[in-house]
């Protein structure tokens, strides 16, 4: 009998295979259900590797549960609660980021809905994948939300000594979010130089990504994981745009492995 490797592996098997992942990020609040069939398959179309769901403000956790449900009749990748709090946490997803607002102000946001949360985690038995959370830039909602103090894109180095702290604590995923839907992304100079100083931390970055080309620099500068989410909510061009950016974040990465 052959084990299904844990999403964890997956990713990270997947990163070390093809330099880089692409995941969708699905927000509950923004999509009614019967929207979702048609969505799933663009995105599998477009070989998008996992789909993540979660939302600044959702509180609704039987509707994210049905949204989860929904999802997995449709597809068979993965699927990873991005938790806004504890609220997110519903049994029927592969795993969940079991993620710290390391820039919040707010301890809630830091250790204290993870204390809250981790006895559920065990309950529903989802994987948990440790993972430092920091917001960046603009911050948009979750900056609001989580009570962050963001931090500016001229300052690579205090997000790269939070990378590094967050390895040295054994969070070996770090996700530089410029906030969903933000006018700005994170500059590719930023992600390099964080890449550069925490070289074994898994980055995922996010946040106002919107083309090909962004998607790539990215990669190129040290992203090991894209996520795009408003792109995948649009309707207008999803195929297309969301098709340019996978094949970019998948050229990207075999360069990167290549060099
Ligand atoms: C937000 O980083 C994600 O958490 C995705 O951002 O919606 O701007 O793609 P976008």
């Amino acid at each position: 009998m052959t084990l299904k490797p844990s999403v964890k592996e997956y990713l990270i098997n997947k990163i070390r295979r093809e330099g880089s992942v692409h995941l969708s990020l699905l927000d509950p609040e923004d999509i009614p259900l019967n929207r979702l069939p048609k969505i799933i398959s663009d995105l599998q179309e477009a070989g998008s590797d996992g789909i993540m769901v979660g939302g600044s403000t959702l509180v609704d956790q039987e509707y994210m549960r049905s949204f989860i449900s929904s999802i997995k009749e449709n597809t068979n990748l993965p699927v990873i609660i991005f938790p806004n709090n504890i609220t997110s946490v519903v049994p029927n997803a592969d795993a969940i980021w079991f993620m710290s607002l390391l820039n919040s102000t707010n301890p809630y946001y830091i250790t204290g809905a993870q204390m809250l949360a981790a006895p559920l985690v065990k309950k529903y038995n989802l994987e948990a994948i440790s993972l430092a959370y920091l917001i960046i830039g603009e911050g948009k909602a979750v900056a609001f939300i989580g009570d962050a103090k963001p931090i500016p894109f001229d300052k690579p180095e205090i997000v790269a000594a939070y990378a590094l702290a967050a390895y040295y604590l054994g969070m070996h995923f770090v996700y530089l979010e410029a906030g969903s839907g933000a006018s700005q992304h994170v500059p590719p100079e930023m992600v390099s130089i964080v890449k550069r100083i925490a070289p074994k931390v898994m980055l995922i970055v996010g946040g106002g990504i919107r083309d090909a080309k962004t998607a790539s620099k990215l990669v190129m500068a040290g992203a090991d994981i894209i996520v795009t989410g408003t792109i995948v909510e649009s309707d207008a061009n999803r195929l297309t745009s969301l098709k340019e950016i996978v094949k970019s974040v998948k050229e990207a990465g075999m360069r990167k492995i290549k060099c």
